[in-house]
C-alpha cells in the first residue's frame, strides 16, 4: 500500500511573515509581533464561533447560570486583550466600541489597530460564515498616538486582513505586497498559505437607489446582445461576500441610497481593509465617485458607499457614476 505522503515543511503565516520581515533589514520584527497577536484573536474567535454553532456558547446561560456574552462581546474583549497585551499597538478602534481605545503607557507600542471583532454576527443563527475585518496603520511620526492617528485615508494602511469563520477559519491578508490565503488547521493550531461572474448587493434597498446604481445595476442583469447577464449572489455577511467575490470574481457592493447616504458599511474597519485588499489582488474599490482607500473619516465611526472587485466591473461603475452629479 503506498505510503501516505507526510507534508513536514509547512508554510504557517508566522512563518510566511518571518520570511516578509528578513527581506527588510531594518525590520525590528514588532509587526510580525503584531500579526501574531491578530492570529491569536482569530484562532481563540474561531474556537468560540465553532463552540456556538454547536450551542455550547450560544446560549443565553451557561452551564454554571452565568449570564453568556454574546459572541460579539466575547471576540471584541479577545481582540482588545490580545492586541494590548501584545504591546506593539498605541491605538484601538473597535466596531463593538463608541470610543477609540488608548493602550496605557508601558504597553503602548507603534500601530494602530481597527477592527470589526465579529461581522455579520446578526446571521450566525443562520450558519452564514462571520468573520473578523482588521486594518493597520502606524502611528503618525511623532504623535503619542491619538485618535487623529486612524483618521486617515485608508492608503496610509499598512497591513489588512479579514479572518473568515465558517467549516474552517480562512484568513486572507496583505501586509502591501500583494494577498496570500491561509487556513487554520485546527490540528496544530496553525494558518497554513493554501488559494467568476456574480454581482453582489442587498436589492431590498433598490427602492432607494439613486440613478446611478439603478443604471449600473440594471446593466448587469440586461446586457447588450451578446454577453450573459450577472448571476445574483448575496450573504449579507461582508466578510462571506467579498471572500466569495475574491474566490470568483465579480463586483461586491454596499452602494449609498436614499436611505442611507453614505450607505452601511463602515469605513474605517470594514471598507478600509476590503479596499486595501482588493486592490493588492489586482481590483479596484470605488465609492461611484472616488477611490475608496482615498476618503480620509470624519470620525472613527464613518461610514462609506463602496464597489469593490475586478477592474473591469469597478471601472464600469465609476463610467456610469460619472454621467451623474454626487
Ligand atoms: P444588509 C452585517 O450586519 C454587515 O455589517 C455586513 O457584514 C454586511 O455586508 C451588511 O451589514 C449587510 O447589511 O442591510 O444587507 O443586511
Amino acid at each position: 500500500m503506498s505510503e501516505e505522503k507526510v507534508t513536514t515543511d509547512i508554510i504557517t503565516l508566522t512563518r510566511h511573515v518571518l520570511d516578509e520581515q528578513r527581506k527588510h533589514k531594518e525590520a525590528s520584527g514588532d509587526l510580525t509581533l503584531l500579526l501574531n497577536a491578530i492570529q491569536l484573536g482569530c484562532k481563540f474567535v474561531a474556537t468560540n464561533v465553532r463552540k456556538a454553532r454547536i450551542g455550547l456558547a450560544g446560549g443565553v446561560h451557561n452551564i454554571s447560570g452565568d449570564e453568556q456574552k454574546k459572541l460579539d462581546v466575547i471576540s471584541n474583549e479577545i481582540f482588545i486583550n490580545a492586541l494590548r497585551s501584545s504591546g506593539k499597538v498605541a491605538v484601538m478602534v473597535s466596531e463593538e466600541n463608541e470610543d477609540v481605545i488608548i493602550v496605557e503607557e508601558g504597553l503602548k507600542g507603534k500601530y494602530c489597530v481597527v477592527f470589526d471583532p465579529l461581522d455579520g454576527s446578526s446571521n450566525i443563527d443562520a450558519g452564514v460564515n462571520v468573520g473578523t475585518i482588521f486594518g493597520v496603520y502606524r502611528v503618525a511620526e511623532g504623535s503619542p498616538g491619538t485618535v487623529k492617528d486612524v483618521l486617515r485615508p485608508g492608503n496610509e494602511m499598512v497591513v489588512a486582513g479579514y479572518c473568515m469563520y465558517g467549516s474552517s477559519a480562512n484568513m486572507v491578508i496583505t501586509v502591501g505586497n500583494g494577498v496570500n490565503g491561509y487556513t487554520l488547521d485546527n490540528s496544530i493550531g496553525e494558518f497554513i498559505l493554501t488559494h467568476p461572474n456574480i454581482y453582489s448587493v442587498n436589492e431590498g434597498n433598490a427602492k432607494y437607489w439613486h440613478e446611478a446604481c439603478e443604471e449600473y445595476f440594471h446593466s448587469l442583469k440586461f446586457p447588450p446582445e451578446g454577453k450573459n447577464p450577472y448571476s445574483a449572489r448575496y450573504i449579507g455577511s461582508m466578510v462571506a461576500d467579498v471572500h466569495r467575490t475574491f474566490l470568483y470574481g465579480g463586483m461586491f457592493a454596499y452602494p449609498a441610497d436614499k436611505k442611507s447616504k453614505n450607505g452601511k458599511l463602515r469605513l474605517l474597519y470594514e471598507c478600509f481593509p476590503m479596499a486595501f485588499l482588493t486592490e493588492q489582488a489586482g481590483g479596484k474599490a470605488t465609492t461611484g465617485y472616488e477611490r475608496v482607500l482615498d476618503v480620509c473619516p470624519e470620525d472613527i465611526h464613518s461610514r462609506c458607499p463602496i464597489f469593490l472587485g475586478s477592474k473591469d466591473d469597478v471601472e464600469d461603475v465609476e463610467r456610469i457614476y460619472k454621467k451623474y452629479s454626487k
